[in-house]
């Protein structure tokens, strides 16, 4: 894992956009944003066990896996969004780039690899892409049924509960 401030830059977004302004686990952790390193599934089925997670699947994100629509899911998970759920990603192999908000409303660049788990909490805005290697292989943890509903960005949401709430616990 290696966070630091995204550098606002264009071109591709699947390049590093490393501004060269590191972020701390600590910092992370005041957005309410939570890593591990796991690299046994033992630690993966307490964590989820102990945050009442009883399902999961795996998902691989490839021009491969994916085909033709590769490109579009692409863009479509780099779009800002929020969920009104934790979203938790456990890496199984590859790489990819989860973008999160700073109080100050700029994008925190998260590179994730094999073994990393983050934990959103429900209310970010975030987005996320694959790199320049275009594979990521993660596991999705979620609670009851799968709810990936991704909420974009909009002024409407400022009278979203998710959103009011993570507002009042990590940007007030
Ligand atoms: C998401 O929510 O953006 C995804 O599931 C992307 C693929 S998992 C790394
Ligand atoms: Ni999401």
């Amino acid at each position: 894992m290696k966070a630091y401030m995204y550098d606002n830059q264009p071109g591709d977004q699947r390049l590093p956009h490393d501004s060269g302004r590191a972020i701390s686990t600590e910092a992370l952790c005041k957005l309410g944003v939570l890593y591990y390193h796991l690299t046994d599934i033992a630690e993966v089925n307490k964590l989820a066990a102990d945050r009442g997670y009883k399902n999961r699947d795996e998902i691989t994100v490839s021009p491969e896996k994916m085909g033709d629509v590769y490109e579009d899911k692409v863009k479509m998970f780099f779009n800002e969004h929020l969920h009104e759920d934790e979203e938790i990603r456990y890496i199984r192999d590859g790489q990819g780039f989860f973008d999160v908000r700073s109080k100050d409303d700029e994008w925190v660049r998260v590179r994730l690899e094999k073994d990393d788990l983050l934990i959103l909490p429900a209310g970010i805005y975030h987005r996320f892409t694959t790199d320049e290697a275009n594979f990521v292989h993660a596991m999705r943890l979620f609670k009851d049924e799968p709810k990936w509903t991704p909420l974009n960005r909009s002024e409407d949401l400022k009278d979203n509960a998710f959103r009011k709430e993570y507002v009042d616990e990590f940007l007030a």
